[in-house]
């Protein structure tokens, strides 16, 4: 997948109008935004055409799928009907489960990006002890999409080496949470920022900012 700027805007903001309001002043600097429960859950899978569609960009669906081959399988068919181009999908249930994603991608032409270990502090106690091993899971079934966190730099560059040079490696956790956009590109090809940039008092200027401190 090509990212714009190399970010991707995570569109965590309540309703289809704080959308728009956003999307209006940043899409020139964007062409790939991050849709996840916040918005979906409020506006509906409509959003996730809405925004492609007004804004002629790729939407990667953060559903982070989690549940048993079959369910799986349903939630990612009506999400890439819906227009999405990629969701992201949970490793830790199994290859099974991550299988039946695939093949639904397969399906429709779209992705999907395998979640490795999450970005938060929590993440720590149940998922790192098996980041790794789902990393290496994920090589081994052909998956060429991850997400892995930038607030933990040695990890994400483990991450980097079990899945090769070739494959694409997004990065959330930059900003808010600690992250630094220079620094996370030393191993990921993207970062997804949410907070950094939908609650400045100007978003123009904090995404320019951070597009000219990762191209120093
Ligand atoms: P911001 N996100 C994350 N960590 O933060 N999908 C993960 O490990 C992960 C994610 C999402 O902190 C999070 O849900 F797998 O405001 C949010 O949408 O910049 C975004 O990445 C980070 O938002």
């Amino acid at each position: 997948m090509e990212v714009k700027n190399k970010i991707i805007l995570a569109l965590d903001v309540p309703s289809m109008e704080k959308a728009v309001e956003l999307m209006d002043k940043v899409s020139p600097y964007l062409d790939t935004v991050k849709i996840g429960y916040p918005l979906v859950l409020a506006e509906g899978l409509e959003s996730v055409s809405r925004v492609k569609e007004e804004y002629d960009c790729k939407v990667i669906c953060d559903f982070k799928v989690a549940d048993i081959p079959a369910t799986n399988q349903k939630i990612a068919d009506v999400t890439f009907q819906a227009g999405a181009d990629a969701i992201i999908v949970h490793g830790f249930v199994g290859a099974d489960s991550a299988t039946s994603c695939l093949e639904s991608a397969n399906q429709h032409g779209k992705e999907i990006f395998l979640l490795t270990e999450m970005s938060h502090p929590g993440a720590s106690r149940f998922l790192q002890p098996v980041s790794m091993d789902i990393a290496s899971m994920g090589v081994e079934m052909g998956i060429t999409n991850y997400v892995g966190p930038s607030t933990r730099l040695d990890r994400l560059g483990k991450i980097r080496q079990i899945i090769g040079k070739d494959s694409f490696l997004i990065s959330p956790g930059v900003g808010v949470q600690g992250g630094n956009p220079k620094d996370t590109l030393e191993f990921a090809d993207a970062l997804i920022i949410g907070r950094s940039i939908y609650l400045a008092p100007d978003p123009v200027e904090i995404l320019e900012s951070i597009i000219d401190s990762i191209e120093l």
